[in-house]
């Protein structure tokens, strides 16, 4: 699915804005019809956001079920003649949309796009009432997973039969529009989708590559309306340097472009070339950056040279937008993160916003690209033990239907962002049980879809979680390309003991390094809070802090194989309440405000000494 962007064929209207809104708890809205007529004494409601934290009271934040958004939208009249399409960035988890009191559009899935046609459905010369009811619900078969008794849980006497599943993941469950809302026209021909993909002369991506070489695009364009062959043969592609140079054209639906000389999109020095086509009275472009990804024995090669992750497990998640999207805030990140010396982070736990991934392709930032598949942790074993209460006992029926979801997922991701060039690698799931019963059958499929359906072919992973275990328990070790652990020596496994906890985590890296894959270390941190200090470095303190990651690090600088440091996690962040989560997860190497702790000046220090390509080799 394309970015929706204005070109000369081509209108975006934002509907940002305060919208109507309206809680349902007592589950009225469908049997009443809310979404035919105005809403009853409705809220204000900023679109796009999380309600959660923008109003007060538990029962506000903690709300749980249907909630109702409505606004009234019309187009100009000179617009009629185009197609008219409606589309929703994120509705998080799941979205009824009508028009005028007609359901159009349903959607599962609250961090990927959607979109509807609406051509016909607009009145023409009135107003229109558009209505989007909106459901947080999670449970085990909706991706992320909800589950009764979450995994950080935890509070002994918490009620005993809580009459709803919670996260079983440890971030807040913010819910809403959290994504910008857009109406965008096309002509009624129009170019539906666009995939390239780039070959450098001569070059197979396994020794550094120079800039000036020949590259050769491949692209394909989909198209939709009516079958036109003349329109078809007409296509017309154009290529355009940075300084708006024309570098190659092309004709057709489909072929090759040859840019002569190729400058290449380099972590921390991107160069993107525009692609422009052309389809009948249709424009559209494509922001393009060329790059080669190749995992060669344990080394991980952007351009045909060893790259090191340096950078962070990270949230969308900010004061009072929930997980709403925050376009300061991303800017903001990204110049922390230049700040830092960093050059990557993992988009954990779901996909994030195509506006950071399209800043990511500018600013040069390398990016591990995540599915929302979090809490996948009790379907293949014998479940979890909650309270002497066991739960999530494996089930077939459900493990079948998340595993559909789950494809979807995948398949929507690889859509959106296959064009990328700051994704190099996909990540299908993080900590799912994957040492369990059941866990390669699982699995394994869904590795395939992903390779099957990337045309860049990238690296596969899912990360890994502590308790599954080395190699020989993990079914990642035979499916990740390159192996992604988040391990917690030093936090939940043997604090305050870094000694003991060192030698544990030597002896789990003696058996991974045998495997001879690349390794990334996607999570490890402690939780601290801000200000708290003390001369012995206790747990909390921003000093244990500092001595955990110097520990982990010092393990980690040992090993060849391991290719790359992300922490977790970048900044403090929401989560559900428990005795664990001290008004949220405070592992941030900054606070939820992005000031700094103690840690984050020695991993600035660090990440500036160690080098982006060819360290340890
Ligand atoms: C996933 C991430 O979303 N990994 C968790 C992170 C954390 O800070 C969470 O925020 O907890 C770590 C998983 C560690 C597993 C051991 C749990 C032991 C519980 C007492």
């Amino acid at each position: 699915m394309l970015y929706p962007i204005m070109t000369p064929s081509r209108l975006v209207e934002d509907l940002a804005g305060i919208w109507d809104f309206q809680l349902d708890p007592e589950e009225r809205g469908f049997a009443e019809k809310w979404y035919e007529k105005p809403l009853k004494d409705p809220m204000t409601m900023p679109v796009p956001a999380s309600f959660n934290d923008l109003k007060d009271g538990s029962d506000f934040r903690d709300y749980h079920g249907w909630v109702f958004y409505q606004r009234r939208i019309s187009l100009p009249a000179f617009m009629a003649k185009q197609r008219v399409m409606l589309r929703f960035d994120a509705a998080t988890h799941h979205a009824n949309v009508y028009l005028n009191g007609r359901l159009i559009a349903e959607h599962q899935g609250g961090f990927l796009p959607f979109e509807v046609e609406i051509t016909d459905d607009l009145r023409e010369g009135e107003d229109n009432l558009l209505t989007v009811a909106i459901n947080n619900f999670i449970d085990n078969t909706t991706l992320p997973v909800g589950m009764i008794g979450n995994m950080l849980g935890g509070n002994l006497g918490a009620s005993p039969e809580p009459k709803h599943p919670g996260p079983n993941f440890d971030f807040f469950n913010y819910a809403g529009l959290n994504r910008t809302v857009r109406i965008y026209t096309t002509p009624g021909q129009y170019i539906a989708d666009l995939t390239v993909t780039s070959q450098i002369d001569g070059e197979d991506g396994t020794r550094p590559i120079a800039d000036g070489k020949k590259a050769l695009l491949n692209y394909t364009v989909a198209v939709g309306g009516q079958e036109d062959p003349a329109l078809a043969r007409d296509a017309h592609v154009e290529v355009y340097d940075e300084e708006g140079n024309k570098v190659a054209e092309a004709n057709g639906l489909s072929g090759q472009l040859t840019i002569e000389q190729a400058r290449l999109w380099r972590p921390l020095n991107a160069y993107l070339y525009r692609i422009r086509v052309s389809y009948g009275e249709d424009i559209y472009e494509l922001p393009y950056g060329i790059r080669t990804v190749k995992v060669v024995g344990n080394r991980f090669l952007i351009n045909g040279r060893k790259f090191y992750f340096k950078g962070y497990g990270k949230h969308e998640d900010t004061f009072p937008h929930g997980r709403g999207i925050n376009l300061a805030m991303n800017t903001r990140d990204i110049s922390i993160m230049k700040w830092q010396g960093a050059n990557s982070f993992r988009t954990s736990h779901y996909p994030y916003s195509e506006e950071m991934m399209r800043q990511c392709d500018r600013e040069g930032i390398v990016v591990i690209d995540e599915t929302t598949a979090v809490g996948i942790n009790y379907l293949f074993g014998g479940g979890a033990n909650f309270g002497g209460k066991k739960v999530g006992t494996f089930d077939p029926e459900h493990g079948v239907k998340t595993q559909e979801h789950h494809r979807e997922v995948i398949r929507d991701l690889i859509a959106r962002d296959k064009n990328h060039a700051c994704v190099v690698l996909w990540s299908i799931a993080n900590e799912p049980d994957s040492s369990g019963q059941g866990a390669y059958e699982y699995f394994k499929p869904l590795f395939d879809l992903a390779r099957e359906l990337d045309p860049q072919k990238r690296p596969v992973t899912l990360v890994s979680v502590q308790m599954a275990g080395g190699p020989d328990t993990d079914v990642s070790a035979q499916l990740s390309d390159v192996i992604c652990l988040n391990r917690y020596y030093g936090w939940y496994f043997g604090a305050p003991d870094l000694e003991w906890s060192a030698q544990q985590m030597r002896a789990e890296m003696d058996q991974w390094e045998k495997l001879g894959k690349p390794l990334v270390f996607t999570e490890f941190g402690a939780d601290t809070v801000m200000g708290m200090h003390d001369t012995t470095p206790v747990m909390y303190t921003e000093e244990y802090q500092l001595d955990y990651y110097k520990m982990n690090l010092a393990v980690m600088d040992d090993y060849p194989c391991v290719t790359g440091e992300q922490v977790w996690n970048f900044a403090d962040f929401a989560t559900s309440q428990s005795i664990l989560r001290i008004q949220g997860n405070k592992k941030g190497l900054f606070t939820r405000d992005r000031k700094p702790k103690l840690a984050a000046h020695f991993f600035r220090d660090r990440w500036h000494a160690v080098p982006d390509f060819d360290y340890k080799d």
